[in-house]
């Protein structure tokens, strides 16, 4: 059963704060050891190598937190029925002197969105694609799997991506139910990564893989209290990735702390010939370490852009009062603030690009399968399907988005889709963001996560969010259509740093002395916690 940590919380951050510990402990064979909803990789590698636990220990912890919590949250849809098997293969590799990396026999959790050539399904929560098979891994799965991680499971999301209806709610999909967020009951989980956030908030894996096209992955990780990598578009393959768009969407890692994420996006980055996007990432395809040389104290060198003329008109929400003591944190850690305003805020942006580009990429996707269940083959055959499905929920849960895009009445190899992506380029770049990054020379662009996804999204920029505050005790209680809670006491956001195309080593320099800083994470708990340890598991 979950345990529900209302009671404690005060009398155990009173003592946090007298002892001066940040981690909860636990401890395995009778030594200290971090809770998995505190551990690192560092933590993770440091307790195999010195063999206080092994890899099929971690999988049984893991896989049991997941049983803990998931008829409550309902944020991993599926676990990988061969997970303790390739742990038992990793451990075996490690003990035999071979060792892959940071990743050697640690448990992650992806979307999904994101196909695996095994038991588990690909479905991004549709019963369209329950039982469709794919013809090989996606190239993020071979990546994590070549790291030596293990795919422990699959998380449940927004479904299609949040990209069917008009009125369905984050985190619902057909086949996997409502995924909640845990800093809150019935806390509305964002999306459409949502169980990757809920799911590496609460150490149901070490982290997550979750996909953006606008905001997937910077939402759901605000508000879940975690650090999210949205990668420059063209970094991380999209091959066998269940698509919205080849222009905006991206696959990240959702952690929680940025070195973390820094280490599972090296390990997922690079040059994949089935993604042309990826002949892109410059240096001959060469990734950076992007977790070596992090430095506490980089603030004090650091140059941050605030973009002035995009950043809600209102000071007085929490989220901006937060943001302006961010801004004054990092100031008074040395970093010069600089003005960063877009050139043209209101340049105008087309719509057209997610629909125009759905209606061919969705066509592609579909006609890698090599079993298609329903011999679905387009847009119009998809939406018939989910119109007549029960399970689909419609219409009580709309095709809106579907209908809007095949009323478009064109694709992306239209003359028109060519001039409206011109026109989000202009508006995302010479009179945006990456404008904005090049004329001040920022290391990081800032603002609140609420704001930032939109303005990267169109450009295909890197974005990288790290916890910046919670709602107060007396916040009152929002609560929409579907039930679940928006706004109301503990629940996270975040703060975004925005950067120029493959700037992540830069974004990822500064989001990570922020988070030094400032271990916003720490200072917020869920009221829901998985109990099961490491220390549980390896017959001690
Ligand atoms: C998640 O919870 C649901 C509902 O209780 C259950 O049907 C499902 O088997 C669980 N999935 C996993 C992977 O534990
Ligand atoms: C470890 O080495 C032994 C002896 O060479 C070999 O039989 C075994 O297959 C190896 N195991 C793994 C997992 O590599
Ligand atoms: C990559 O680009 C080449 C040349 O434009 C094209 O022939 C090929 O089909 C593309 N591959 C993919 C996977 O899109
Ligand atoms: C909000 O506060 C900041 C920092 O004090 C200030 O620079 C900015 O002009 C204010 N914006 C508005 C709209 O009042
Ligand atoms: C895209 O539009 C072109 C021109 O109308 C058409 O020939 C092609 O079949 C369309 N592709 C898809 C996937 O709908
Ligand atoms: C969602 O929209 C559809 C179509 O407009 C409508 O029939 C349905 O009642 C709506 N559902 C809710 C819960 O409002
Ligand atoms: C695949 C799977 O485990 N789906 C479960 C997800 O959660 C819902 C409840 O919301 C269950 O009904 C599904 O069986």
């Amino acid at each position: 059963m979950p345990s529900v940590r209302h009671i404690i919380l005060t009398v155990s951050s009173v003592w946090l704060a007298v002892a001066g510990f940040t981690s909860a402990l636990t401890s395995v064979k009778g030594k200290p050891f971090p809770s998995l909803i505190d551990v690192t990789i560092d933590d993770l590698q440091e307790g195999l190598r010195s063999g206080l636990f092994s890899s099929v220990d971690l999988v049984n912890a893991y896989l049991a937190r997941i049983q803990e919590v998931n008829g409550t949250l309902h944020a991993v849809t599926e676990v990988n029925p061969d997970a303790l098997h390739i742990a038992r293969e990793l451990d075996g590799v490690r003990i035999n002197g071979t060792n892959l990396g940071p990743l050697h026999g640690v448990p992650i959790l992806i979307k999904n969105n994101i196909a695996t050539k095994d038991k588990m399904d690909n479905s991004a929560g549709s019963w369209a694609l329950v039982g469709a098979k794919v013809p090989a891994d996606s190239f993020m799965a071979q990546k994590l799997r070549k790291a030596g991680a293990i795919i422990l499971g699959k998380t449940n999301l927004s479904q299609w991506a949040n990209y069917r209806s008009g009125n369905s709610s984050n985190g619902w999909s057909a086949h996997g139910g409502q995924v909640l967020a845990p800093y809150y009951p019935n806390q509305d989980p964002s999306g459409s990564s949502s169980g990757s956030g809920v799911a590496s908030a609460l150490g149901l894996a070490l982290a997550s893989l979750g996909t953006e096209t606008s905001g997937s992955i910077l939402s759901p990780a605000q508000k879940n209290n975690i650090v999210g990598i949205k990668p420059t578009v063209g970094l991380t393959s999209r091959h066998l990735v269940i698509p919205i768009s080849e222009h905006q969407d991206t696959i990240g890692p959702m952690a929680r702390t940025v070195k973390d994420a820094a280490i599972i996006l090296e390990a997922i980055a690079g040059f994949d010939p089935k993604d042309n996007y990826t002949h892109s990432i410059p240096h001959c395809g060469k990734i950076p370490h992007y977790a070596a040389r992090l430095d506490a104290e980089y603030l004090k060198e650091a140059r941050i852009g605030v973009p002035y003329n995009v950043l809600p008109s209102s000071n007085t929400s929490e989220e901006m009062v937060a943001f302006w003591s961010a801004v004054e944190l990092m100031q008074s850690e040395g970093a010069t603030i600089i003005d960063a305003n877009w050139a043209d805020a209101n340049a105008p942006i087309s719509t057209a690009i997610l629909p125009a580009d759905f209606i061919s990429n969705l066509v592609s996707y579909l006609a890698e399968l090599t079993v298609n269940p329903h011999n679905i083959h387009s847009l119009e055959e998809l939406r018939e399907f989910t119109q007549s499905f029960p399970l689909e929920q419609y219409p009580d849960r709309d095709t809106a988005t579907w209908d809007s895009a095949l009323d478009l009445g064109y694709n992306n190899t239209n003359f028109r889709f060519w001039e409206a992506l011109q026109m989000n380029y202009y508006a995302g770049g010479e009179a945006g963001l990456l404008g904005a990054y090049e004329r001040t020379g920022a290391d990081a662009i800032v603002m609140p996560s609420s704001n930032s996804p939109g303005f990267a999204a169109i450009v295909g920029a890197p974005v990288v969010t790290v916890p910046m505050s919670f709602y107060p005790e007396d916040t009152e209680v929002v609560i929409n259509s579907r039930g679940l809670v928006t706004r109301g006491p503990n629940i996270p956001y975040g703060l975004s740093f925005m950067g120029g195309k493959f700037t992540e080593e830069k974004l990822i320099k500064v989001a990570y002395a922020y988070e030094q800083k400032t271990l916003v994470r720490k200072k917020v708990q869920p009221y829901i916690v998985p109990t099961t340890e490491i220390g549980d598991f390896g017959g001690f």
